[in-house]
């Protein structure tokens, strides 16, 4: 079987928790850049992969996806390799929460305006908007005590070994910290410090670790 192909540039969070997927399993995999930040999602090419012009877009021996959350789910059924989602009905409830709570509340206040205003739009030369950094600061201080609030004393976000609610998390939660915003928001939440001590430390996370300069 060929090797997996996934459609994105490495900065994307959405790629990323694909990458980690794919690290985490061991499988072997093409990154075909598509750079948003030049608009290359909008062009016909990426838009007959994904209808609604987002990374990442995926391809398997000629099984086609796109929406993050299948494909990671397709990673992990798919390919030998370390189980990436709890067995049991309570831990795999519990990544779905977390999972949601990333996708519904967290992405768009986090990444969409705090990290894309103090990270991305001045490496563009433009100046922050510090009006919409300030809006998003509640919801993202929301995401974040509500994500701390759900972790237990377990080395990972469900349980004793890594699943796809830390691999989903990881890439959020490393942009978000080297932002000062983010650095304010974390100050207490203490469960996700440990947590990044011990997932910041795994192979796939420094393979995968983005560049935006
Ligand atoms: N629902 C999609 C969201 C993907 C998404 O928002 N990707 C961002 C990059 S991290 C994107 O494509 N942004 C380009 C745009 O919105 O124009 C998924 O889960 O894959």
């Amino acid at each position: 079987m060929a090797d997996p192909i996934l459609y994105g540039p490495a900065y994307s969070t959405y790629v990323r928790a694909v990458r980690l997927a794919l690290e985490e399993k061991g499988v072997p995999y093409r990154l075909e850049e598509v750079d948003i930040l030049s608009d290359a999602h909008t062009l016909p090419e990426h838009v007959a992969r994904h209808p609604f012009a987002k990374v990442p877009a995926f391809e398997h021996d000629g099984f086609k996806l796109y929406e993050t959350r299948a494909i990671t789910r397709y990673v992990d059924g798919a390919f030998d390799g370390p189980d990436l989602q709890p067995a049991d009905a309570r831990g795999r409830a519990r990544m779905d929460q977390i999972i949601s709570i990333i996708d519904a509340y967290a992405y768009a206040p986090i990444i969409g305006q705090i990290v894309i205003q103090r990270l991305v739009v001045p490496l563009q030369g433009g100046a922050s908007d510090e009006a919409a950094i300030e809006g998003a600061v509640p919801m993202a201080q929301t995401c974040v005590d509500a994500i701390e609030g759900l972790l237990s004393d377990d080395l990972y976000m469900t349980g004793d070994s890594i699943s796809l609610a830390d691999l989903h998390v990881i890439p959020v939660f490393d942009y978000c910290r080297q932002t000062p915003e983010g650095e304010k928001l974390l100050a207490n939440a203490p469960k996700l410090g440990r947590w990044w001590a011990a997932v910041g430390e795994r192979e796939s996370v420094a393979k995968t670790a983005p560049s935006l300069g």
